[in-house]
């Protein structure tokens, strides 16, 4: 079969579908282009273990040398925190950089494909895409928005980031039909920020009201994923005053840096690390272990 030529999923993986252990998908972007190295392999090895400590499978999802993967080998994952050969991966790129056996690392759309199409039901990461401040002009609206409207995996995240026009976001998502549940939380989180000013749709209060409502959509065939959107940790978030400052400097500079399309996201990320003097790194490397904590419950109570 030609899907077998495509995907090179690693045996362990292979082993927990089969046999219907827990499994927790996670992106490769913020690997090689959100986080700076070797944090970036310090946090991959660190969410991995945080999701075997409850006795989930962790699945890390990038292509390597066009081969389609779900579970990353140590060394496999150290390519991606340190190879400047690696590209961004999309749901327009996956195809092609199969096709030509090129490297790739999955954003949130493309991760979210792979999982579905593996039978994993829910992935954790930092922060997803959306609509980028001044999209009334550029048009820049992140496809991870679009994969949350037609594909069924749950994304576990700290929201969007204010890089992001976060009410335009949220309007997005609700015109897609994709639900957005605060966990234990009634205001969307802003990634860096435990507050934005805007409310979720909906509150689970704990895994086991999540799992309820993950299972209702499935029950219902809606198609559509779901976010799970988990605040940063108390002691590790940022005011959401100082980080619009240093959020609209950012922004700033890329406009005169002519900054655009995928390059967007990783540059204003740098920027805003070099801004915050290292503290958004910090906080983002936290929240992603927190997400990487509530997914791997998630998915525990998913498979009772
Ligand atoms: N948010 C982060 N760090 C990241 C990303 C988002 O805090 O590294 C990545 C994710 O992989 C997300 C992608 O899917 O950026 C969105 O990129 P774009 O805006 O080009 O769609
Ligand atoms: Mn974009």
């Amino acid at each position: 079969m030609n899907e077998e030529k495509l995907f090179a999923f690693k045996d362990e993986i292979k082993e927990a579908l089969a046999t219907g252990k827990p499994i927790v998908a996670l992106e490769s972007t913020l690997i090689s282009h959100g986080f700076p190295y070797p944090e970036n392999l310090e946090v991959a090895g660190e969410i991995e273990e945080i999701i075997r400590g409850y006795g989930v499978v962790p699945a890390t999802i990038a292509i390597i040398g066009g081969k389609i993967k779900a579970g990353l080998t140590s060394s496999e994952l150290e390519f991606m925190a340190t190879s400047k050969d690696i590209l961004k991966t999309s749901r327009r790129d996956l195809a092609v950089i199969a096709a030509k056996g090129l490297n790739g690392a999955t954003t949130v759309a493309a991760t979210m494909i792979v999982a579905e199409r593996a039978g994993i039901k829910i992935f954790a990461t930092g922060g997803i895409g959306g609509v980028h401040r001044g999209a009334e002009k550029t048009f820049d609206i992140s496809a991870d928005l679009q994969e949350l409207a037609r594909t069924p995996v749950v994304v576990v995240c700290s929201g969007a980031k204010a890089i992001l026009d976060l009410p335009l976001t949220k309007e997005y998502l609700e015109t897609m039909g994709v639900p957005v549940i605060g966990f234990g939380s009634e205001e969307l989180p802003a990634f860096y920020c435990r507050e934005s000013g805007l409310k979720v749709d909906y509150v689970a209060k704990d895994e086991v009201e999540a799992a309820k409502i993950i299972r209702a959509m499935e029950d219902l065939k809606l198609g559509g994923g779901i976010i799970i959107a988990n605040p940063i940790p108390e002691e590790y978030a940022i005011s959401m005053e100082y980080m619009n400052e240093k959020i609209e400097e950012a922004v700033r500079a890329a406009e005169k840096e002519g900054i655009k399309g995928k390059k967007l996201t990783p540059y204003l990320l740098n920027k805003i690390k070099e801004l915050t003097g290292g503290k958004s790194l910090k906080a983002n490397i936290e929240l992603v272990k927190n997400n990487a904590r509530v997914a791997a419950k998630i998915a525990c109570e998913l498979i009772k």
